[in-house]
């Protein structure tokens, strides 16, 4: 799809435009309509020039510039300044952590022209003696080196599943094929994913293994065999697909999902039980009698084991469970019934609260809140006391017109670097809902980033912290803070966590959303809207609960509205005695 090329091409020209310290108005529009397209739900080459110029935040400059794009495959802008900067000040700055300046003082001060320049400075601390550098930022630039390096080789899921979902899809469409799934990591839905595995079975294999290597899609061929073949995304990304005999569809399908460790348990058991496991089937030791294979069911059945979900199959205590009869009832999708984190026009947010209303109604859901920004984050427009309560005013005579569905009023108020919450307690506890979360000095010390975190998780009238840990999958670690003691306070306080299913986020991940359940530490899955499509990003949230192993009941917006206001209000309750 042209959408992410585009949206990458509008973020290149905001970072060079910030090379050349051109207007800030002009660089946020670019990001801006970078992310927009990037969120579209459609692709953008199927729209017609008035629906491009519906998208928010592209007017009729940058329609044009996506017209001729999509006409002659450039953007003239981009490279006009192309010519004007040197492109190994791009290079530079893609290292997280090095911003514009930094890149141009790198480049200009000391010739710096490439990654493994800047890490043979950074590591020989020789960046720290120039002008605007501290030591700190030396450390970060190190780290950063290491995330690009290791950002290399996983990616974030919320990039790979789509690709995923579209290959299987034309294979389906254009090949010959019985049955076909996602195996690997990617089935587990784990939060980040190595390469695509994929398993299917056909009559007519050879053709299969044709088409799949010859899928427009493809950049370059590994491997070409007539079970296995590999081949390169032109994205970058490795995908597996094996074909194999339809009688032993369910035990390779069970075979190349693992994980591996999960496999090798299941192995050991068979052993014990005079079976043998592999990717063909399950068998009798003695004589090699075929038990099962042809569905996945069987080998669970087999060993005598209930059926265990993709995302348990991790060696983390699901097969224990699956012995005694108690594992999880996993949450659904269809379990959600309203969204607690979403932003409107009234800060960074694309829409109106009508717009967000109406999409919420079509995914089903019952309420949503509306959880715009704090005075203090200016770059998102955040909101002031005044204009939380007059957009108090407008979500009442709305929720006054509409039945079955209720706006919850909301803030995502900021936790600043004292600790101190951006807005006055006044108005706070006049609203529906607040989360509280952290938008700046994510590089404090371990001690104030603890300590911020836990003067928000003790205020009574917080009753969410958004995503919690900071982290930005392939960008930034999470925060450097106390887990343990920021769980603990939580968990005292009855402060639930968000688990935040923007796809770069996912945060929680899936150890501490396990592990605030075993602490009965209330837990919401929120997508962090800011564009409508982002609404889709639950069912993200939803693989990192049930990985986590949540049921229905761990996950306060699965409640109607007015439970959940009364559950989460009896923290100030509780706190008032
Ligand atoms: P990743 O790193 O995101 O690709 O994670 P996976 O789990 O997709 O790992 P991958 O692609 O190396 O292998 C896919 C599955 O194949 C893996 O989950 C289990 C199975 N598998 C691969 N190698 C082995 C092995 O040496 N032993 C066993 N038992 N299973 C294996
Ligand atoms: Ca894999
Ligand atoms: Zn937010």
């Amino acid at each position: 799809m042209k959408n992410q090329e585009i949206a990458k091409i509008f973020n290149e020209i905001a970072d060079l435009l910030e090379i050349k310290g051109d207007n800030p108005f002009r660089i946020r529009a670019y990001r801006r309509a970078a992310l927009n397209i990037e969120n579209l739900s459609k692709n953008i080459e199927s729209l017609t020039k008035e629906e491009i110029l519906e998208i928010p935040g592209i007017g009729q400059d940058l329609a044009e510039k996506i017209n001729n794009y999509l006409k002659t495959g450039i953007v003239q802008t981009l490279e006009e300044l192309k010519n004007q900067i040197p492109e190994e000040l791009l290079t530079i700055m893609s290292v997280p952590g090095v911003g514009p300046k930094t890149a141009k003082t790198l480049y200009e001060k000391l010739n710096i022209k490439s990654i493994e320049e800047l890490e043979k400075f950074a590591s020989a601390h020789k960046l720290s003696s120039l002008p605007g550098i501290k030591r700190k930022t030396e450390e970060n630039i190190i780290k950063g080196i290491e995330i690009l390096k290791k950002g290399r080789k996983r990616h974030p899921i919320g990039k790979i599943m789509p690709l995923a979902v579209e290959i299987v899809n034309y294979l389906q469409k254009n090949s010959p094929l019985l049955k076909i799934d996602i195996a690997g990591s990617l089935r587990r839905w784990k939060d980040t994913i190595k390469d695509i595995d994929i398993v299917a079975t056909s009559k007519e294999p050879q053709k299969v293994m044709q088409i799949f290597t010859e899928m427009p899609h493809v950049k370059e061929v590994l491997l070409s065999g007539p079970t296995k073949s590999s081949v390169i995304l032109k994205e970058g990304i490795q995908i597996d697909l094996r074909l194999v005999d339809e009688d032993s569809y369910g035990a390779a399908l069970a075979y190349f999902t693992g994980s591996k460790e999960h496999n090798i348990k299941l192995r050991e058991m068979a052993l014990k039980k005079g079976l043998r496991l592999n990717e063909y089937g399950i068998f009798k030791e003695s004589n090699n009698e075929k038990l099962g294979g042809k569905d996945e069911k069987d080998i669970y059945d087999i060993l005598g084991l209930p059926y265990i979900e993709p995302e348990l199959r991790e060696d983390r205590g699901e097969i224990e469970l699956a012995l005694k009869g108690s594992l999880p009832s996993l949450i659904s999708l269809e379990d959600i019934k309203g969204d607690l984190h979403v932003h409107s026009k009234w800060s960074d947010g694309s829409h109106t609260f009508e717009e967000l209303v109406e999409a919420a109604r079509a995914k089903g859901y019952s309420y949503i809140a509306v959880t715009d920004h704090s005075k203090g984050l200016g770059v998102a427009n955040g909101l002031t006391e005044d204009r939380l309560l007059e957009q108090s005013r407008e979500i009442k005579a709305l929720n006054k017109k509409l039945s079955g569905f209720k706006l919850l009023h909301g803030v995502e108020v900021d936790i600043k670097s004292d600790g101190s919450l951006d807005l006055d307690e006044g108005v706070l506890k006049t609203l529906d809902i607040v989360i509280a979360s952290i938008h700046s000095g994510f590089k404090q010390s371990s001690t104030q980033i603890t300590s911020r975190l836990l003067s928000a998780i003790k205020n009574p009238y917080v009753q969410i912290i958004a995503h919690p840990t900071g982290r930005l999958l392939g960008e930034r670690e999470p925060y450097d803070m106390d887990i343990d003691e920021i769980m603990k306070a939580a968990q005292l306080n009855g402060t639930a966590f968000e688990i935040n299913a923007y796809p770069a986020r996912l945060d929680l991940n899936d150890i501490f959303a396990k592990k605030a359940k075993e602490m009965s530490i209330p837990l919401v899955i929120s997508t962090d809207t800011h564009i409508i499509p982002n609404m889709d990003y639950m069912r993200y949230g939803i693989s990192i609960a049930r990985r986590a192993w949540l049921e229905k009941d761990d996950v306060l917006n699965t409640l109607s509205s007015d439970k959940l206001i009364v559950k989460i209000k009896k923290k100030i309750i509780n706190q008032s005695i």
